[in-house]
């Protein structure tokens, strides 16, 4: 079942159902608003089925700008979570290398804040790449929806939009590298209701399109992830409280050649297999 936020024509933002990839039930008419009460409660997927739908407005989903699946929660990111990402950040970096290796390790996980919930970017909408590095990459991740309770509810699609550059240049330089404008898209909805079991094996692909040409593409299963979603959902709430839920990105397992940089204009698709599709264009913030 796929939870999503779209824009009626008036602009205003409604909640919707993408029922199958082509139809939205919008829900507002049946009182629902906003996502966070449905993703609060016991049982958002039996509590949406108990909704009467025959009488509810039905669009097609390509006539709807679909909005990020967020709200009021912050954004967060796991790192180094697959040994792809653990053998990039050591070619990557001088000094600092014996960190990533470290923290693949560690019972720790590295987590980090990614954004606050009004600078996420939606479905379609431009990522941006910082005009002062050189070396720019999209990290495609499944995204973790938490609520207020630790409980994970849906899963959704996340880009981590960073800067190798300034990441490799020195770790203490990682928020400027990860945390800038347009750095992270997520949707194209939420996905509520599957185990960690199925979300594991998910497969995550990522291609980049130029000038209508293929440039890269990728391709991971979740299954590769190294932590289990309860041990980063467990570290993440140690002595933290997400009074709105948070929502976060697990880690990349795809991360593309090391001469390969993003630009202006590229366009950047990830999909994940029980989850659906997310695409952005690339602008120059
Ligand atoms: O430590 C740097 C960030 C790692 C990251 O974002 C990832 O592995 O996805
Ligand atoms: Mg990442």
């Amino acid at each position: 079942m796929n939870l999503c936020r779209f824009k009626d024509k008036q602009n205003n933002i409604r909640i919707g159902l993408a029922t199958d990839h082509s139809t939205v039930v919008d829900l507002t008419p049946a009182g629902i608003t906003q996502m966070q009460p449905l993703l609060e409660s016991e049982d958002a997927v039996a509590g949406l089925n108990q909704i009467k739908k025959d009488h509810l407005p039905q669009l097609d989903l390509s006539s709807v700008k679909l909005c990020a699946p967020v709200e009021q929660q912050e954004v967060w990111a796991a790192g180094v979570t697959y040994l792809r990402s653990k053998a990039a950040r050591m070619e990557e970096s001088d000094f600092s290398a014996s960190a990533y290796d470290r923290v693949y390790a560690a019972e720790r996980p590295e987590l980090f804040f990614k954004s606050i919930a009004e600078k996420i970017v939606s479905p379609g909408e431009p990522v941006g790449i910082r005009r002062d590095a050189r070396w720019n990459v999209p990290e495609p991740e499944l995204a973790l929806v938490i609520n207020s309770r630790g409980k994970i509810v849906g899963h959704t699609i996340g880009n981590d939009m960073s800067s190798r550059d300034i990441e490799g240049e020195n770790l203490l330089y990682l928020p400027q590298a990860k945390i800038y404008d347009r750095s992270c898209a997520l949707g194209p909805w939420i996905h509520l209701g599957a185990s960690e079991t199925t979300a594991r094996a998910w497969k995550i692909e990522i291609e980049i399109r130029r000038g209508g040409q293929s440039v890269f593409a990728g391709n991971t299963s979740a299954g590769q992830l190294k932590r289990s979603f309860d041990q980063l959902t467990e570290f993440l709430f140690r002595s933290q409280r997400f009074p709105h839920g948070v929502i976060l990105l697990t880690g990349t397992g795809v991360v593309p050649p090391d001469g390969f940089t993003l630009q202006a204009q590229d366009i950047v698709e990830i999909k994940i297999d029980g989850i659906g599709s997310l695409k952005n264009p690339v602008v120059t913030v």
